[in-house]
């Protein structure tokens, strides 16, 4: 279960109830980019604490299992974060054009990141390294595979 905080109303989100929430829930488009940006941004540290945490010694397998959880739970759901009209017409994203111009495709990008992210939360779980980091090393995969046609480069 996520929260998220919409105009003073908090939305409790279920798979059953996203649409509807995340339909309520976009304020303006640059609001939409900005919890965006700091929804992925979070993505990326937890993806990193994950890679950290699988290499330290000892390490905290409680927190490996945390962040693998969020990384997973972020995975779920992707289309959310992009409605209609929140790409560059809206302002400053690397959010690319191709993501409403060609959605079967975005769709299938972000399929495979949700497909492969609970391997990575079973691996966390079951306190295999080995698996974390080859679970790691394929999540990874799929966020490049978006990222190379769905996000512009850095400037
Ligand atoms: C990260 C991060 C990404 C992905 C990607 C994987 O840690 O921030 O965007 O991994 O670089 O190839």
């Amino acid at each position: 279960m996520s929260y998220t905080l919409r105009s003073g109303v908090m939305c409790a989100i279920s798979a059953a109830a996203l649409s509807i929430c995340a339909a309520a829930w976009a304020a303006t488009p640059a609001e939409t980019q900005k919890v965006r940006h700091e929804h992925y941004e979070k993505l990326g540290e937890n993806f990193k604490a994950v890679r950290d945490l699988s290499k330290a010694s000892p390490t905290d397998f409680a927190k490996l299992e945390k962040a693998a959880a969020d990384v997973r739970e972020a995975s779920v759901n992707q289309a959310q974060w992009f409605p209609k009209g929140s790409g560059p017409e809206a302002g400053k994203t690397r959010a690319l054009p191709e993501i409403w111009t060609k959605p079967a495709d975005f769709a299938a990008a972000a399929k495979m990141f949700e497909e492969r992210a609970p391997a990575l939360l079973a691996a966390a779980k079951a306190k295999d390294l080995d698996a974390v980091n080859k679970a790691f090393r394929e999540v990874g995969g799929a966020c490049k595979n978006c990222h190379d046609t769905f996000r512009a480069p850095e400037e």
